[in-house]
């Protein structure tokens, strides 16, 4: 008897909504979004089959071919022709395609019959289909191709029953039959040029014998593309549009982070009722509630950011925002393909960088890879919001357009944003050199976001935003507050007794080397536990803040404490500072996953450190001189 459960992959072409249907038979929560490349990795899960099997199920990034050129690629063919290292060749295979696009996905198809293996065609996005009145005869499409094929709606309850039920039929026969050997790695060869003809020829038979497709396609798509897609309007479209995003990240946030605020302050006064003062009130207002609520009040900022990018992605846009920016891109010797890591790594540079996978050209991706720490990450937003509230004053500008702080705020992306392609065109000159390669990406179907796919997004993303305050930032604010609390003050002390605690003395020990740039000891404090999440900073400089001072509001204190002990120019300069620090473990280290190589996160901190460094000092002096130190 067999003990272990049969394996099925999920094998289509990209964006054919293999993780929507991986979501739908395990019930997981894998990232579905409207373009090409969401699936990088390979990931597994389990369902019961109605028949009442346990199915190991197999998600896979998308590809074209088994002619893998890619990284992500070279996953889904690994998986697929048994070349993973302790995986053998799934018992069977699921061939997602598109039925919007049948043409495109019969290719793969072919290929994948080739290896003989069970093989079922499971034809999504049969909704679209039909309203596009593409007709698909099913029977007559297995008859041509010679393997189950089934009709689904991933995103449908119901929509894969049939799947399911061809699936257990697939896995009987297979099992009566007794499985193929699935030790020996499938034999598969490079199709030749001439194979190529071949398929080519087989699926346009295939496509005229089982499908017939309206004389007058679907025009709307191309009609919205006209003017999103166009040179001018398109870009002006763009740069509105995150414009709104910084305006919204500001406004709309405010109100609930005052709600935040209020509670967390209530919270705050509770205790204080409730204890007496001694170092345990002290650890739960200032170390807890001032250090871990400092940070957990730019939640708001955070789902509102999220809220835009999901849109963006689910929409389709994303991906047209790529091909106009291919251009501008191409000027610095970026590929076009880098635009979706880079977008992503204003969520986090982590999935940003891993979405790099797709990327052709080891050269091309390197350098994509080198510069999507310099795009805001979500983690830096409140360290830019704190300062910004402390000491930008709330004034309209362009003619009430937009706020002064929104306005600091997009300068500080933009600021990001141009000395990535700075660094990118340095790179692309230098050390990696490489001929430019064309964008070849398939522009997905416009959709309208589904509300409860936006919704799971946002939750899942508030959801690990408050799991790390719980646990990272609260474990390291404990610390932080057992540094800076202890030793106490020596008799006949006059600073407060933080000065004279370990944190103290480290954040004095480093403070000369950050004076040139205008950071005081507190700062550099700071610094050193946000390397383990950027945001941690925020919460440090809560914590030892309220450790030195005394304030009612957790934010205002903090910010209006920030106002009252630094100077402008230094405020700017740790602005600057937070630009370019690369100062993040978990980047640091997927880097170094991803490139298989120590070189280049060392080159990477190297580099970033040092352009944080100039930048916050050029910074600073020229605000020294400007509005005085
Ligand atoms: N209308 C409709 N949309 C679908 C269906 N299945 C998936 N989608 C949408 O298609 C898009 C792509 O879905 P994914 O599951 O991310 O596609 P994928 O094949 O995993 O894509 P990659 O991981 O990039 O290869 C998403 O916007 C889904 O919501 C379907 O049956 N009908
Ligand atoms: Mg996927």
């Amino acid at each position: 008897m067999k003990t272990s459960p049969p394996r099925i992959a999920l094998v289509g072409n990209p964006n054919c909504g293999k993780t929507a249907l991986f979501n739908a038979m395990t019930g997981a929560r894998q990232k579905v979004a409207n373009y090409a490349g969401v699936t990088v990795e390979r990931k597994e899960g389990l369902f019961i089959s109605p028949a009442g099997t346990r199915v190991k199920v197999i998600d896979l990034p998308g590809t074209y071919s088994l002619r893998a050129r890619s990284p992500d690629e070279e996953v889904t063919r690994d998986v697929v022709l048994g070349r993973m290292e302790d995986e053998e060749v799934p018992e069977a295979i699921v061939c997602v395609a598109d039925a919007t696009n049948l043409r495109l996905n019969l290719r793969l198809v072919l290929e994948l019959k080739k290896l003989g293996r069970p093989l079922i065609l499971a034809l999504n996005m049969m909704d679209e289909a039909d309203k596009q009145g593409v007709a698909i005869d099913a029977a007559e499409l297995s008859a041509a191709l010679g393997i189950p094929v089934v009709p689904a709606v991933a995103i449908q309850t119901g929509g894969i029953q049939r799947l399911l039920d061809q699936i257990d039929r697939t896995i009987q026969i297979a099992e009566t039959e007794g499985f193929a050997p699935v030790h020996a790695q499938c034999g598969w060869s490079e199709p030749s040029a001439h194979d190529l003809r071949d398929y080519h020829r087989e699926v346009e038979r295939i496509i005229a014998q089982a499908v017939s497709s309206p004389a007058r396609p679907h025009r709307a798509s191309h009609r919205i593309d006209t003017v999103l897609l166009h040179p001018a309007a398109g870009l002006a479209i763009l740069l509105a549009l995150l414009f709104l995003m910084f305006q919204a990240v500001f406004t709309w946030a405010r109100l609930p982070m005052e709600l935040i605020d209020a509670g967390l302050t209530m919270v705050k006064g509770l205790v204080d009722a409730s204890l007496e003062e001694g170092p345990l009130r002290s650890l739960l207002t200032d170390g807890v509630i001032a250090g871990v609520g400092s940070v957990v009040i730019f939640l708001p900022q955070i789902v509102v950011l999220f809220l835009f990018i999901q849109l963006l992605e689910d929409s389709g846009y994303m991906a047209r925002a790529a091909f106009l920016l291919d251009r501008l891109m191409g000027g610095v010797g970026l590929h076009g393909r880098a635009f979706i890591p880079l977008l992503s790594s204003f969520a986090c540079a982590v999935p940003g960088i891993m979405a790099a996978r797709t990327i052709e050209n080891r050269a091309d991706r390197i350098a994509t890879i080198m510069i999507a720490p310099l795009m805001t990450c979500s983690a830096r937003l409140p360290v830019y919001t704190l300062i910004i509230a402390a000491f930008v004053p709330q004034r309209d500008v362009l003619g009430g357009w937009i706020g002064l702080p929104g306005l600091v705020m997009f300068t500080l992306y933009a600021a990001g944003i141009l000395s990535a392609l700075v660094v990118a065109f340095v790179l692309k000159r230098t050390v990696l050199h490489g001929a430019r390669e064309p964008l070849l990406m398939q522009l997905p179907a416009y959709r309208i976001p589904r509300p409860r796919n936006v919704a799971l997004g946002l939750f899942e993303r508030a959801k690990a935003f408050l799991t790390r305050a719980g646990t990272t930032i609260f474990a390291l604010m404990v610390v932080i507050w057992f540094l800076a609390s202890f030793p106490g003050a020596p008799p006949g002390a006059t600073e407060p007794a933080i000065h004279y605690s370990i944190a103290g003395m480290i954040g004095h020990a480093i403070e000369p080397v950050l004076a040139p740039i205008g950071f005081n000891w507190q700062i550099a404090v700071a610094l050193v536990p946000g390397m383990a999440a950027r945001e941690v900073a925020v919460g440090v400089l809560g914590t030892i803040y309220a450790l030195s001072g005394s304030g009612d509001s957790l934010r205002s204190s903090l910010g209006g404490l920030l106002a009252a002990s630094w100077s402008l120019p230094t405020a700017l300069s740790l602005l600057a500072w937070y630009v370019f620090a690369p100062q993040c473990i978990a980047t640091l280290g997927v880097v170094r996953r991803e490139l298989n190589s120590l070189l280049w996160p060392t080159v990477m901190f190297v580099v970033l450190t040092g352009l944080a460094y100039l930048a916050a000092f050029v910074t600073y002096r020229v605000a020294v001189a400007v509005f005085g130190g």
